[in-house]
């Protein structure tokens, strides 16, 4: 996969491309990740990316030329030939959930534009953003950290890329025969630790009895914290 990402912080990608799972995927050619200066598309001698906004209000806005520019330079004119897809990370996006990154890691190209101040000219969207995705219901000061939080999204479940491939499929959020659960506790040595002992099941060597008491704990921590999941309380068809 190759994931082209618009920032004014190209610096802030490097220590995720040379350190962790995502720079071994990079390393061994399953991930090309580059980040890429949005200034370079700017022409005047400020290399300015943001202007005041129409309407007035505070703060600046980030003005179209530089990043439709910048985002046709990397996958082509919105549309019919385009093969990469075109993110725009922010409040205003669509949810991002696993099931949002399992489609995302079947595409073959990505291009995740980070907006900076108060958002982008509308007529970027438009013009040239596939879809806008948000993270989760909170204001940060730009794109990059919710575009790393998909990068490393996606990538993990790409074929080859965890260590075990098994291993993707057991966690919280994967499939876990009953849908979508949180995980219960997780337990290793020592078997006592400050007067707390890892319950018994775990150290009886009975696989099912191991099995059902990880889905009852699942459930009990589903319930509690996100019942939504379990689809049978509130928040029920959210979507
Ligand atoms: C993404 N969840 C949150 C933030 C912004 C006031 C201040 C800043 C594209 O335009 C943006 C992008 C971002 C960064 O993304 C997030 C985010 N998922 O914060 C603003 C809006 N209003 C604008």
């Amino acid at each position: 996969m190759r994931i082209d990402v618009v920032t004014i912080f190209p610096g802030l990608f490097e220590p995720f491309r040379s350190t962790s799972l995502l720079g071994a995927a990079c390393e061994r050619g399953l991930v090309e990740l580059r980040a890429h200066d949005l200034r370079d598309w700017t022409g005047d001698r400020h290399r300015t990316v943001d202007d005041a906004p129409y309407g007035g209000g505070p703060g600046m806005v980030m003005k179209p030329e530089p990043l439709v520019e910048a985002i046709e330079a990397l996958a082509g004119p919105k549309g019919d030939t385009r093969s990469a897809r075109v993110l725009l990370l922010s409040p205003q996006g669509r949810p991002f959930d696993q099931a949002r990154a399992e489609a995302l890691a079947r595409e073959p190209h990505l291009v995740l534009v980070c907006g900076r101040y108060e958002g982008v000219d509308q007529r970027v969207i438009e013009l040239a953003v596939d879809e806008e995705v948000s993270i989760g219901d909170y204001v940060l000061g730009g794109g990059e950290l919710p575009a790393l939080v998909v990068i490393e999204a996606v990538t993990r479940l790409l074929p080859g890329v965890m260590g075990n491939p098994a291993s993707a499929g057991s966690e919280s959020f994967q499939a876990s025969g009953e849908g979508r659960l949180l995980e219960g506790p997780h337990y290793t040595r020592p078997q006592e630790y400050r007067g707390l002992e890892v319950p018994a099941v775990l150290r009886s060597g009975d696989h099912a009895a191991i099995a059902r008491w990880r889905a009852e704990r699942a459930r009990e921590t589903t319930r509690r914290r996100r019942p939504e999941l379990l689809g049978n309380g509130r928040g029920e068809d959210q979507r």
